[in-house]
């Protein structure tokens, strides 16, 4: 049987294929029965230094190909989630706490208040003012902010772009300058649903992102590009719903993977990317590392 084992961004996994940031991601029981499940990793619903209600509903409209969710970064702040995960260790595997704030002393502050496994910075929602992608599409804060946390934890730190600029590729190196682990690619696409009979945006707060297979061969792009251009691993995420979306991902370059949106068919995903990851590298006499960045190699 062929190994899905090794180390991805710092951090030693059974398996390369992980519980994305924001499902599932807000109580440790859930975080531990996608553990159980067989996720390699699982990362949490991202969380700042205070609480916040989010957006007004509805948060979640579905569209053609996938979601728009505008629920607005709701959490309970850092000060009331470390026993989330410390329940969601009890899965076995690492617990990536994904995390927000304002600036380079907020991500260190909410940093430093956790022990978690790894952080995920995210610089990269849609649709939250000053958080998110506001400050995450400028290259300058996205190394002043992974810097600010990588002084001030000693875990893996990845960081989590936006693929809502015109050059992903130089957010990447900025993460890379700050120090980064790795880099996850991508976060939703802003997006928007208007329901005809009332002539209305749909979510309340009008725009939100999009995520599901309609956004998988940007993300396959972004990771593409990425992955020539740095010496960081790239972790990728977006519409991955199949064993052959996490092949696809690899084959552009990720060395791990993420799932989000595919848990609405439920935990039995996990097993099923991962088998049928196992099968098709033994069908094809491959290692991961040899199918990583693949579809990259001229011939
Ligand atoms: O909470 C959200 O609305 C949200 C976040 Br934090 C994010 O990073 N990406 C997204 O699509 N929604």
């Amino acid at each position: 049987m062929a190994t899905l084992s090794g180390a991805v961004g710092g951090l030693v996994l059974r398996n390369p294929v992980m519980l994305a940031a924001g499902i599932l991601g807000t109580t440790g029981s859930s975080l531990r029965r996608a553990a159980r499940a067989g996720a390699g990793c699982v990362v949490t619903k991202s969380v700042g230094a205070s609480p916040r209600e989010g957006h007004p509903g509805p948060v979640v409209v579905q569209v053609e190909g996938g979601l728009i969710n505008a629920m607005g970064l709701p959490n309970p702040s850092y000060k009331n989630f470390q026993e989330e995960i410390d329940l969601a260790r009890q899965g076995g595997v690492p617990v990536v706490a994904s995390i927000f704030g304002d600036g380079p002393e907020e991500f260190a502050e909410v940093a430093s208040g956790l022990d978690a496994d790894c952080f995920e910075l995210n610089l990269s929602c849609p649709h939250a003012e000053r958080y998110g992608s506001e400050i995450g599409c400028e290259p300058s804060n996205v190394e002043d902010i992974t810097r600010a946390v990588k002084k001030s934890v000693d875990v893996p730190v990845w960081v989590k772009l936006t693929p809502n600029v015109a050059d992903i590729v130089s957010l990447g190196k900025a993460a890379q300058r700050g120090g980064a682990n790795a880099v996850v690619a991508i976060n939703t696409l802003k997006a928007m649903a208007i329901d005809v009979e009332t002539g209305r945006p749909i979510l309340g707060n009008r725009f939100g992102g999009l995520s599901g297979p309609a956004i998988k061969p940007v993300a396959i792009r972004c990771v593409f590009d990425l992955s020539a251009a740095l010496e960081v691993p790239v972790i990728g995420v977006g519409g991955i719903s199949s064993w052959e979306d996490a092949a696809e991902m690899i084959l552009a370059g990720a060395q791990g993977v993420q799932v989000g949106t595919a848990l609405a068919g439920g935990y039995g995903i996990f097993g099923e990317i991962t088998a049928g990851l196992e099968r098709y590298l033994v069908r094809k006499g491959l290692t991961l590392m040899e199918l990583r960045g693949a579809a990259r190699k001229t011939p």
